[in-house]
């Protein structure tokens, strides 16, 4: 049917990426057979790594070991405290809390942690994740699977990952590429005959490895997140392991390779987990392994803000590049307006605009409201600017596209019908 007014365009717009179901190609969440991989709840919620940086920017004096030291809930107490009742929410990781709270339907005037928690009590976590892929409206979400990890690789011994379609798998390498003098052991761990000095057999053995990850869990693309200096091409372990095990692993199983480039492990290690961050890092990097690789696809994401217009150029000059999401730094509601809005002028629907990231189930609920909103509102003004200047559009039209940005554009690059399509 066509759109007729503006008015009507703006709400067919709306209402059409509200309900249109999302592919979320990246995330850290889990099928409910990898048992404690999966987190969901307040507590999982409150003490996110995002929110427990900001907490000890208001608690100057607090030693960081004392709040280590805490059990779960006392952080989650503490964190609550500091952000949520000491100050108010505003942030984008605290208003997402708000979000989650008032999507489950919680009393928000209350603001009582206890109350809250005894809502959570209800739910085992199989009802759990219908409840939140339902509400959040997301189809599937990518887990980030790792091989480095003893507790993963024991559930995927038991079987875990084959029983629940709405969790697709990626397989995540940051070791090899990011921590050989320890990751080698581990392959040796696990049977190949690799040598810290890469004598011998080791880059057949890193391919076997490779490839024998990818026959058991099937995963959509190979990833790693990389260093702000990440260089390409390079004479260094890394470079070695790109060029000649991963990139021939990629190119023969058809599967993309997916960077995250642009993280500064580390920077305040007393922060743990939550003590990592940003640099800006070369653009040229990208040019080269894409443009020198073009029988490779390759999804990236960079966590600079300055290297998102020279990233969506690139992708541009390339279509083995797929672009993806605003990844954690970049994940606040100005930024991916601007990003959105840059990428969609430069890509038009060639693009994966968002990915959630999350780390904790619920956080789809605030991750995908939030993103949808101002998708929603880049979409009204681009489709508005083609409606001003005459283009009369189908909705049918509006529908294809939107449920290609959230999803379809991802599926056409993998070649894959998406599995989890009615
Ligand atoms: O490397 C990654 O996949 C990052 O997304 C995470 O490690 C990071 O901690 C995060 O949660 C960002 O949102
Ligand atoms: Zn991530």
């Amino acid at each position: 049917m066509a759109i007729r007014t503006e008015e009507q365009l703006s709400a067919f717009i709306q209402e059409t990426v509200r309900s249109t179901p999302v592919t979320d190609i990246h995330t850290h969440l889990f099928a409910e057979s990898f048992g404690d991989l999966l987190l969901w709840g307040i507590d999982e919620l409150l003490t996110y790594h995002y929110l427990i940086a900001e907490m000890f920017r208001f608690r100057p004096d607090l030693p960081y070991e004392t709040f280590w030291s805490m059990t779960k809930q006392q952080q989650a107490d503490l964190i609550w405290q500091t952000l949520f009742i000491e100050n108010s929410p505003y942030s984008e990781a605290c208003r997402g809390v708000v979000t989650v709270l008032s999507r489950l339907g919680l009393d928000l005037s209350t603001r009582d942690l206890n109350e809250y928690r005894k809502y959570f009590e209800q739910f085992s976590s199989s009802e759990y994740i219908d409840r939140i892929l339902s509400l959040s409206g997301v189809r599937s979400v990518a887990m980030t699977n790792d091989p480095f990890d003893a507790y993963e690789r024991a559930r995927w011994e038991e079987g875990a990952g084959q029983n629940d379609s709405r969790f697709l798998t990626a397989l995540r390498i940051d070791p090899l590429l990011n921590g050989w003098d320890q990751a080698y052991l581990t392959l040796q761990q696990q049977g190949y005959q690799v040598a810290q000095d890469f004598s011998g057999d080791t880059i057949q053995e890193v391919r076997r490895f490779l490839q024998d990850w990818i026959g058991r869990i099937d995963p959509l693309y190979m990833a790693v997140s990389l260093p702000d200096d990440f260089a390409y091409p390079e004479a260094s372990v890394r470079g070695r392991v790109i060029d000649e095990c991963i990139l021939p692993v990629a190119r023969e199983a058809g599967i993309p390779f997916a960077l995250m480039i642009g993280v500064k492990r580390q920077v305040n290690p007393s922060l743990k987990y939550a003590g990592d961050s940003l640099g800006r890092s070369d653009i040229g990097a990208v040019e080269r392994i894409v443009s020198r690789n073009q029988d490779v696809k390759f999804l990236i994401t960079m966590l600079s803000r300055e290297n998102q217009h020279e990233l969506a150029v690139t992708a541009r000059k390339n279509r083995n590049l797929l672009v993806f999401g605003c990844w954690w730094f970049l994940n606040n509601p100005s930024l991916i307006e601007e990003m959105t809005r840059m990428r969609l002028e430069l890509l038009g629907g060639s693009v994966i605009p968002q990915h959630s990231d999350c780390r904790i189930l619920d956080q789809l609920i605030y991750k995908w409201d939030h993103s949808r909103e101002i998708i929603a509102k880049v979409l009204c003004d681009k489709y508005g600017d083609l409606f001003r200047a005459g283009w009369r559009l189908e909705e049918e039209e509006i529908q294809r596209d939107i449920a290609g940005l959230l999803g379809g554009a991802f599926w056409n690059f993998l070649g894959k019908p998406d599995p989890a399509a009615v």
